[in-house]
């Protein structure tokens, strides 16, 4: 009875608010007579094609509403909250930013560029290397790129709390997006998924297309760095050589290689064992690169190993023939996140430095990546660890192994830590280039 009682005094409203006032303007629209109406009230001329009231604008129409003397008493609260809207050709407001999950994606919203072609001055560029032929156990990196832009989407300047690792940092008051560097998103380089040799190549060619752009701002460079969004990790060997061969000492970049995995593998046995072709890939590209002279021996380093040996020669390859210190994801225990980014520091030294970050290098309940690893590190401490590094001298940088294809477990997180990644990469090559 109660309820009943409730269902006829709503319906009675409702009746009442639908009914026509005998004194009000009559106004027409192509959802008919509406005025009067509970969501007219709140919404006003929003659900009126404007084009059809026949008399007056909103500012008219809200003028009447007010004056309307008997109000039903559920819809009068909103009549007082009636306001005009633009008019409908005005669209002033499009121009200003947007929500942050607005636009065409780019990185951060970096503006974008045509950077193949063009000889634009630019200090960082952000581009794609989409592709993942090159990996021994679960592909889909080739969606990595878009799927750090994705992860992106947040980022677009100010200053974080979080950034670098006291309050006296320098970094701490860095907004790489601000900072007086022009940054630039150069899109994907075209990366064929047929052919790896063909698809690599055309990656050095691109990178070196933008490493030949000058530098707009840059207080320390000449030419653009870069950042490459990866893309499974043998892509890092045409981004090292790239960057080497603009940037490079006689001795090679110091490498900084945040991986759950060495990546120093013997080719004879990933992958070559099966055909030369196949020795390159993404565990046997640091061989190759240490091999190049890319890599300064003994001023590099592995960041977060965790997985197996393949070989009983593995450790020693590595370390005498490819020149890495090795810090493993236990070592962040012992010896902590600032701690071992000190220890990379007074490895690396004066040096210019190449900085790969493997995504499996975060524990395996964040992400997806081409080859998991149980026992891995936080999100925090890698963060941690990367702003610790602030002052080397940083000359390119990439994120791999970011396996993001559709209907991917973990893919917002995957590319969530992505962007985090290249954002604190953007510090690090901001912090110690600072415009005047
Ligand atoms: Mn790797």
């Amino acid at each position: 009875m109660y309820l009943c009682l409730i269902a006829l005094t709503f319906a009675s409203c409702a009746v009442s608010s639908l009914t026509p006032k005998s004194n009000e303007v009559k106004l027409k629209s192509s959802l008919g007579n509406i005025q009067g109406s509970l969501m007219h009230d709140i919404f006003g001329s929003l659900v009126h094609d404007s084009n059809n009231i026949a008399e007056g604008n909103g500012a008219y129409l809200r003028e009447q509403l007010l004056q309307q003397n008997e109000h039903s008493p559920i819809s009068f609260p909103f009549k007082l909250n009636q306001f005009q809207y633009p008019d409908i050709d005005d669209l002033t407001d499009f121009k200003q930013p947007g929500p942050l999950f607005s636009g065409i994606v780019t990185f951060a919203h970096l503006p974008e560029d045509e950077c193949f072609f063009a000889r634009e001055p630019m200090d960082i560029a952000i581009v794609g290397a989409p592709f993942d032929l090159g990996v021994s156990y679960n592909s889909g990196a080739r969606f990595g790129p878009n799927g750090a832009r994705q992860g992106s989407r947040r980022l677009r300047g100010g200053i974080s709390p979080i950034r670098g690792n006291s309050r006296s940092s320098k970094l701490r008051g860095i907004d790489p997006y601000n900072s007086g560097l022009k940054l630039i998103d150069c899109g994907d380089v075209p990366m064929t998924p047929f052919d790896s040799r063909i698809a690599l190549n055309q990656l050095y060619r691109g990178q070196h297309a933008i490493h030949k752009h000058p530098s707009f701002n840059s207080t320390q460079f000449n030419n653009t760095r870069i950042v490459t969004l990866g893309g499974d990790h043998t892509v890092t060997l045409m981004n090292l050589r790239s960057a080497y061969e603009t940037f490079g000492d006689p001795g090679g970049l110091a490498v900084i290689h945040f991986d759950a995995h060495i990546d120093t593998w013997d080719p004879k046995v990933l992958g070559g064992g099966i055909s030369d072709y196949a020795s390159l890939n993404h565990g046997t590209f640091l061989h190759f690169a240490a091999e190049a002279g890319y890599v300064a021996k003994n001023h590099s380093v592995h960041v977060g190993i965790r997985a197996p040996f393949i070989s009983g020669t593995d450790e020693k390859h590595d370390a005498v023939d490819c020149g890495f210190k090795t810090f493993t994801s236990k070592d962040v225990d012992l010896y902590t996140a600032k701690g071992i980014a000190e220890k990379i520091k007074t490895i690396v030294g004066q040096r210019k430095v190449y900085l790969t970050f493997d995504l499996d290098t975060f524990d395996v309940g964040y992400i997806n990546s081409g080859t998991l690893e149980a026992g891995g590190l936080s999100s925090r401490e890698i963060l941690t660890i990367l702003d610790g590094l602030e002052g080397i001298k940083l000359v390119g940088c990439d994120v791999v192994e970011v396996s993001t294809a559709p209907n991917t477990v973990n893919s917002a997180s995957t590319e969530l830590l992505a962007a985090q990644v290249v954002d604190s990469m953007l510090g690090l090559m901001t912090v110690f280039d600072q415009p005047e």
